[in-house]
């Protein structure tokens, strides 16, 4: 692909660019620093070279930013994920320098298409899904509000997985992100720390004979060195650092062994060290790789940590001001484990009291919850702790004394002292890192409004009750650089030439677009180029699935990761009986609809797999029926990942948001489609609720059950098959899949998800059927009217300003790490 693009075979003469231009810089870029000229380059080539020089001017930004936090002896945060979803950065870094049109026409000069060579970088799936996604966000929110701050998190050898689909089966592939290497980051060699596993404790004591601390003699050791990336901001005002490590082995080759002719086993500790950081779990259930996550978390945590304080030792005297100084964030639980390490560092390496490391260590770190599945929350079997980690596992215990003491004081009894114990007795005795995540923080946040009063009332309602100012809402947001201005470029410039430019740097500014709702002109310049967004999205399913799609059609879009709670079934159950009726009734005035999906599903989570097969058999029939008259289409498209989703969410006109109430604890891609003018289908579940909120209840289709009701039927014994017989739609459509319509080849295929349901419908798919097949019906009148569909669409773009990510981390700024944004 690379080649045809290029001035290669055809111009027998390298382009030419005068000294001094930008284009003249990407050739001596080319020349000096990729070792190409411009004969000979590949589109990586020019990639890099393109890359290169835009970096160059970011570090000139970047070393400033940090001298000036320096100077100010400023707070700093620390952000610290184990997912970093960033995706592609090209665009994103030359358009926040303001530099993107002019490094395209430098290159167009030369002969290269930037909208082509772009295609070619990789997309940096150091992610699962929404949890990676934020953390990406966030940083770059971060450098836009001027927010001093650092990203923690492992530079994995494999990101998620690349999906493929065959025979409509999901088909797990090694994703390959470093293949060309990576021209944005920069190889810390010297920022390299030791970090230990397993070993021994050894008690001290004093000339008197008194104890006087321990010492961890970890059996194994490995090297964490950095590689820094860095984040710029919106107008290139500051530049931070995303720090990612990677696991080395500390004697690269066992001498001893090489010499004695073992030439592999010579190499034992350095395969085993570079297992660390090699690949990202693509979910946390299963069984086996246990041991690897936890060492994972401990090994990032712990690098962290140590840089942490050789940078706050670099500047102040002793570890008194850490929590003056520094705002340690923990993205979920998975960096919990830092918690017990900086008080190891505080007790065991400099000489602190308990009661003095306990108080610097809870006024250093935040948390953020971003779950309340009981299956989800995470804890280690106290033999694999400890094994690993047996100096952790004594602060554990000395920590949950102290809390234990502390909640009895205050009168909690038996069964809420059991509850916030870091130790969960029932079965096998586990660490419970929630508790500790807690036990540590000086503030726990939900990511939306529900979320956090559940929090309250469900897994933390004890912990609430004793330390009641601790748990607070930071509802997510999404930064509009990646989610509005780049990935709509058409929609970004009708906003500027309607309202000017203040919304580029104010985001606020949206709201002046909403009188324009009523202007039919404006709507209809809306309309186009939604119409050129959804003609973008049909020639990407065209190239990939060889599927042609009318984009007239109501694009109606369900992309996220694959969860029986995200209810991705109801969606598949709802098209078959949309299906059954376009046929029962072919004399109504149907409305054409797509219905897409895509999504990956945890390589281990039978279930989910089975969905992806259901959307492709119920796709693969519904597709291929004259009877439907291309009504109705049922596209899964494969290998969702940061950059379809950039071709995605400007191409929707609804916006599937259809958990489970009370399940999804925000939601950030229901925010990205209500941004981009779709209107959203969905529960009062996460963040919905909020933007329901915002957007106007006429503005957005609620159905469903809420979270009391939910709770409600759940605890008043909900019978899912009563619910299923008194639906004919629904139970017309589960007969249909159950019967093998879909399955010819293997009718019993869906015997156990669908028949399942009868039985135990954990999910409420049933129950809110048929809300959510009237909401459905309801969306298609309005649709029917697109002047006025369109003004609701316009609605929507422009009261969706306050679910920015900036928002979000000013929020952050004032209410949790106290640092001025
Ligand atoms: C998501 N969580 C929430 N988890 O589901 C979503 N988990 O509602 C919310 O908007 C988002 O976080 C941001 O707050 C996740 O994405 C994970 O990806 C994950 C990964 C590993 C282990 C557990």
């Amino acid at each position: 692909m690379s080649g045809q693009i290029l001035p290669k075979k055809h111009h027998p003469i390298a382009p030419q660019a005068a000294p001094g231009t930008l284009a003249d810089e990407i050739l001596k870029a080319l020349m000096f620093r990729v070792g190409k000229n411009a004969n000979v380059a590949t589109g990586h080539d020019w990639l890099n070279a393109s890359i290169k020089v835009v970096r160059d001017r970011i570090v000139t930004s970047w070393i400033d930013s940090t001298e000036r936090t320096y100077k100010a002896g400023g707070k700093r945060v620390y952000y610290l994920s184990l997912e970093f979803l960033i995706g592609r950065l090209m665009r994103d870094a030359f358009s926040n320098m303001g530099m993107l049109e002019e490094v395209r026409e430098a290159l167009a000069s030369l002969g290269v298409d930037l909208d082509v060579i772009a295609e070619l970088e990789p997309d940096a799936a150091l992610g699962n899904g929404g949890l990676g996604r934020l953390a990406a966000c966030f940083m770059e929110s971060m450098a836009t509000v001027d927010v001093p701050a650092h990203g923690y998190g492992i530079r994995y050898v494999h990101g998620l997985f690349r999906q493929e689909i065959h025979d409509g089966n999901q088909v797990e592939l090694p994703e390959t992100w470093l293949e060309h290497g990576n021209p944005w980051d920069f190889d810390r060699r010297e920022r390299a720390y030791e970090i230990g596993f397993g070993g021994t404790v050894e008690a001290q004591t004093n000339e008197l004979g008194q104890p006087s601390g321990n010492i961890w003699r970890p059996q194994e050791r490995v090297l964490a060195t950095a590689y820094d990336t860095p984040v710029v901001g919106w107008r290139g005002k500051r530049v931070n650092t995303l720090r990612l490590w990677s696991a080395i082995p500390i004697d690269p080759i066992l001498l001893d062994a090489f010499n004695a002719g073992d030439h592999i086993g010579a190499l034992k500790e350095s395969n085993k060290a570079e297992a660390l950081t090699r690949v990202l779990y693509p979910a946390d259930s299963h069984l086996a790789g246990q041991e690897l996550r936890l060492r994972q978390e401990y090994f990032f945590s712990a690098a962290s940590l140590q840089d942490i304080i050789n940078r706050h030792l670099g500047e102040y005297e002793d570890l008194t001001s850490l929590p003056d100084k520094a705002a340690i964030h923990l993205n979920d639980t998975h960096p919990a484990v830092a918690v017990a390490e900086l008080m190891r560092l505080l007790l065991d390496s400099h000489g602190f009291q308990f009661e003095a490391a306990w108080d610097i260590t809870r006024r250093t770190f935040g948390y953020t919850n971003h779950t309340l599945l009981p299956e989800a929350l995470e804890s280690w079997p106290i033999h694999v702790f400890e094994q690993l980690l047996p100096r952790h596992m004594q602060i554990v215990y000395a920590i949950n004394a102290e809390l234990l003491r502390e909640a009895r004081d205050k009168g909690l009894d038996d069964g809420q002292i059991r509850n916030i114990s870091l130790i969960g007795e029932d079965g096998e005795r586990r660490v419970r890192m929630g508790n500790l995540a807690f036990a540590g923080s000086h503030s726990i946040n939900g990511v939306s409004a529900l979320h956090t009063d559940l929090m309250k009332q469900t897994v933390f309602s004890d912990f609430h009750q004793l330390y009641p100012n601790r748990i607070n809402n930071k509802t997510n947001g999404i930064t509009q650089r990646r989610w509005l201005f780049q990935c709509n470029p058409a929609l970004t410039s009708l906003i500027r030439e309607t309202i000017g430019d203040r919304f580029m740097d104010d985001i606020e500014a949206l709201q002046e677009l909403d009188r324009f709702a009523d202007d039919a002109s404006f709507r209809e310049k809306f309309a186009a180029v939604k119409r050129a967004n959804k003609e973008r999205l049909t020639r990407v399913v065209s190239e990939r699935m060889g599927l042609n799609l009318d984009p007239s059609a109501l694009f109606d879009i369900q992309v996220k990761r694959i969860h029986e709670y995200k209810r991705q079934l109801l969606n598949i159950i709802e098209a078959v009986a949309l299906y059954d009726q376009i046929r029962s009734h072919p004399e109504r005035d149907w409305v054409p609809r797509v219905k897409f999906f895509g999504g990956k599903a945890a390589p281990s989570y039978f279930n989910a797999k089975k969905i992806i097969k259901l959307a492709n058999d119920v796709g693969r029939v519904i597709n291929n029926d004259p009877a439907v008259r291309g009504l109705l289409k049922v596209v899964f498209i494969p290998n969702y990942n940061v950059s379809l989703a950039e071709v995605m969410m400007p191409a929707a006109d609804l916006s599937e948001q259809i958990s489970t109430a009370g399940m999804e604890a925000s939601g950030t891609g229901n925010m990205k489609f209500a941004l981009n003018g779709a209107l959203t289908i969905g529960t009062l579940d996460g963040a919905n609720v909020e933007m329901k909120e915002h957007v106007g209840d006429d503005n957005i289709v609620i159905f469903g059950l809420t979270a009391a009701e939910v709770k409600d039927a759940r605890t008043n014994g909900y019978n899912p098959r009563e619910a299923i017989e008194n639906s004919p739609e629904l139970s017309q459509a589960l007969s249909a899949i159950l019967s093998g319509v879909f399955s010819h080849d293997e009718p019993e295929r869906y015997r156990g998800l669908i028949g399942g349901l009868y039985e135990h419908d954990t999910f409420m798919c049933a129950a809110d059927f048929d809300s959510y097949a009237d909401a459905q019906r309801r969306v298609d009148d309005l649709w029917r009217d697109s002047a006025d569909w369109n003004r609701r669409a316009v609605h929507n773009t422009a009261r969706m300003g306050w679910f920015s990510s900036d928002r979000t981390i000013r929020q952050y700024a004032g209410e949790i790490w106290d640092v001025p944004a």
